[in-house]
């Protein structure tokens, strides 16, 4: 049986070997939702960049830029890390370049695996078929906080085995833990996440509504895939 691992952090990518697995990159608040729900509306691609250098760079050439960081838009930056600023029209067919804290690092960090895909709640059935028809060895690189895991991502992955019990083995203690964390709390995820540090951050932010739309399950089809350096679907 093919194996899953999770990797809680992307300080902990150096353990990994990632050019004979795939790779679903997890950033659930926000960055990997919100790229979800910009491909589902219409976006033709994404480009992730770890640098707001980078972005701007890009925003030369004729990319929309999109930039965050703790949580904010970026001055001189055309779009912020909400999926809701992803949801207009204007976005349809075009070209995003977005840099943000945590998860577009951790995709470009990932580049070398032998697939890299995004996962998000809002595309959780997609990304679960998706391995079960691969049957390769898989890891769920978790984006966390600026080095550090986070809960709402830890979930995910936890989803994800739970999902795939039946035709995945456990890889490390990484995701027994992850598939724990979930089957403990998949009654009421929003209380739990509720009482994370980055709910807390994003709250100080007001910005609950997001939190709200990122933890609904499979309302989403697509499945965001790196080639080269760029998302598509
Ligand atoms: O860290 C990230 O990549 C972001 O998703 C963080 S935030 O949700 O925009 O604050």
């Amino acid at each position: 049986m093919p194996k899953i691992d999770v990797c809680l952090t992307p300080e902990l990518i150096p353990l990994f070997k990632m050019e004979d697995k795939i790779v679903v990159v997890i950033d659930i608040l926000r960055a990997t939702s919100c790229m979800v729900t910009a491909f589902e509306h219409g976006v033709s691609e994404i480009l992730p960049v770890a640098t707001l250098e980078e972005s701007a760079a890009h925003g030369q050439q004729g990319y929309i830029t999109a930039a965050e960081r703790n949580g904010l838009k970026m001055d001189g930056f055309d779009l912020d890390n909400s999926p809701f600023s992803y949801m207009d029209p204007i976005l349809q067919r075009k070209r995003i370049c977005v840099t943000t804290t945590n998860g577009t690092k951790a995709i470009v960090r990932s580049a070398h695996a032998k697939k890299v895909i995004i996962g998000s709640f809002l595309n959780l059935k997609s990304v679960c078929e998706y391995l079960y028809i691969r049957g390769l060895d898989v890891i769920l690189l978790c984006a966390g906080w600026k080095g550090q895991i986070n809960a709402e991502d830890t979930l995910f992955a936890g989803a994800v085995i739970e999902h795939l019990k039946d035709s995945f083995e456990i890889g490390n203690d990484s995701a027994l833990i992850a598939r724990d964390l979930y089957n403990c709390h998949k009654e009421d995820l929003f209380k739990f996440i509720s009482t994370t540090s980055h709910f807390q951050r994003l709250n100080r932010l007001n910005i609950h509504k997001d939190i709200h739309f990122c933890l609904q399950h499979s309302i989403y089809n697509c499945l965001p895939r790196l080639e080269g350096n760029i998302l598509v679907i």
